[in-house]
């Protein structure tokens, strides 16, 4: 049984607003990811296959490793490889894989003073009201198959540059296929992407077998130094500069380590503390039970979401360890009661 029975999306009303359209803008959120970068481009090789002029403009530069799905360099960043003139002249600003205001960064201000059209192609539950209008499907598992189901309704045939990007979409944002957000129309979608040219392995190597040696070390380091609490539900490591340092990895190659911590059987809570340059550590917050992370982040002064958050603390090691342990354990003995 397919999850996702009805599709909420008006796609007539899309095609419409297409076609009126010639000059058309599109962009996305900031950190982009892979749906991110793979929306707007396959999109945008949907909409020139139409004969639309299009730009992609983004507040923020694609990641590196994510630079193979716009081989062209047709995204361009916000104030510095695009014109305000231009963006004056379109007709149409189409935001990709968010309805947030706050995930727009300097790209806000743009759809805000915008007097073209703006409309959504979004995933995400909820959101804030843009002054779009709005083609979303909450069940969908990522904009990058909102963005095929565009080009089929347009009539445009999916070509190699748009498999490769909108694969990359589909797959990074599902986890490669493990959440529960896949359907069988995501294996639909995906066939249809690698009849049209998508290589699956290709596109994992390029995302995940590129990293550094560094990246391994840390990543090794840091898992070594995984402890529990909490009869093993709440599992915790943490970063030094040291470590840093000796594993000979930049800042960035602490990301999704606090993920792997979760892999253990029977964990249900984790976090992780990352000891920043200049002084203080930067904490991510895991939950996959009902403990809402985004409580524990504000008594850090942090935020973000029940089973992703982040903050930060100035203080020793041992302080900062202290200090986090005894919220997350106060936050579980809330929902669950004294028991552990
Ligand atoms: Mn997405």
């Amino acid at each position: 049984m397919d999850r996702a029975t009805k599709d909420p999306i008006d796609w007539g009303r899309f095609t419409e607003l297409i076609d009126r359209s010639e000059r058309i803008l599109l962009t996305s959120h900031i950190r982009p990811d892979p749906d991110a970068i793979g929306s707007e481009i396959g999109m945008c090789r949907v909409l020139e296959a139409l004969g639309k002029e299009v730009e992609i403009v983004n507040a923020q530069p694609t990641p590196a490793n994510l630079l193979f799905l716009d081989p062209d360099g047709k995204i361009k960043v916000l104030g510095e490889t695009i014109s305000q003139e231009w963006i004056d002249g379109i007709d149409l600003l189409l935001v990709l894989d968010t309805t947030a205001w706050a995930q727009l960064g300097a790209m806000s201000e743009v759809v805000r003073g915008t007097k073209a059209t703006c409309a959504v192609i979004d995933h995400h539950v909820g959101g804030d009201d843009l002054g779009a209008i709005l083609f979303k499907n909450e069940t969908a598992e990522a904009a990058g198959r909102l963005v095929g189901q565009a080009a089929h309704h347009l009539g445009v045939a999916l070509t190699p540059e748009m498999a490769i990007p909108l694969f990359a979409a589909v797959a990074t944002d599902t986890g490669w296929f493990r959440f529960a957000s896949v359907s069988p129309t995501t294996f639909r979608f995906t066939a249809e992407l690698m009849e049209a040219g998508a290589l699956p392995d290709a596109i994992y190597q390029v995302l995940y077998e590129q990293e550094s040696l560094g990246r391994l070390r840390l990543v090794g380091r840091t898992l070594c130094k995984s402890r529990t609490k909490l009869d093993g539900r709440l599992i915790h490591t943490e970063i030094t500069l040291a470590d840093f340092q000796q594993a000979g990895a930049d800042s960035s190659d602490s990301e999704d380590i606090v993920n792997m911590t979760l892999t253990v059987d029977g964990t249900e809570l984790a976090f992780i503390l990352v000891e920043q340059k200049g002084g203080g550590f930067k904490i991510s917050f895991r939950s996959r039970c009902e403990v809402d992370c985004s409580q524990v982040a504000k008594k850090f002064n942090g935020g973000g979401h029940k089973k992703a958050a982040g903050a930060f603390v100035e203080a020793s090691l041992e302080e900062t360890r202290k200090k986090v342990m005894e919220e997350m354990i106060n936050a579980w003995q809330a929902k669950y009661g004294a028991t552990a």
